[in-house]
């Protein structure tokens, strides 16, 4: 039986290299998973780290929807991690890229891979003004007001560009 496909969003962020660049291609990279269309990409924005080292990073939200399980899913990011030389020497440390799994549809899932909705992301600014870009309807009301003391840009120029 064919799944149907599901709509999810995934977090990206980067703050080693051309963190701008990094980010832009990797939106390019989700357009092309198996099973999978890019339905949409919020701006991208330049933030402080939060409860992490390091230079500022390049953050955006994208919307795709999918038939991958998602753990299959999962399983793309972090190929598209590898290949993009993701090193992981210690918890939260400077990266070439960071994709996470924020939401899959309305499932609530708990394994020991993937927990979603994302536990931390209602605490992040770089993730709720993003995803507000795309979804304002899946932000939790007094979230945004929450983090208004983290500091987030906007970046001029459209995402392709
Ligand atoms: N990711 C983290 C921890 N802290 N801070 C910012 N600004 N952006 C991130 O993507 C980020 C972070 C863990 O993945
Ligand atoms: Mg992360
Ligand atoms: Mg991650």
């Amino acid at each position: 039986m064919p799944r149907e496909p599901v709509t999810a969003f995934v977090a990206l962020g980067a703050n080693l290299g051309d963190a701008r660049q990094m980010v832009q291609s990797a939106v390019q990279d989700l357009s092309r998973l198996p099973e999978t269309e890019l339905t949409g990409c919020s701006r991208l924005y330049r933030t402080a780290p939060y409860e992490a080292a390091g230079p500022d990073f390049i953050n955006a939200v994208a919307r795709v929807s999918t038939r991958l399980t998602a753990p299959q899913l999962l399983d793309a990011l972090q190929a598209l991690e590898q290949q993009a030389g993701r090193e992981r020497p210690y918890v939260n440390a400077p990266r070439t890229l960071d994709l996470d799994v924020l939401l899959y549809g309305d499932a609530c899932i708990d394994s020991p891979r993937l927990t979603v909705p994302h536990p931390r992301m209602w605490d992040r600014a770089f993730v709720l003004h993003p995803l507000a870009d795309l979804a304002p309807e899946r932000i939790l009301p007094g979230r945004l007001a929450a983090v208004c003391d983290q500091a987030i840009s906007p970046l001029s120029g459209a995402l392709a560009s």
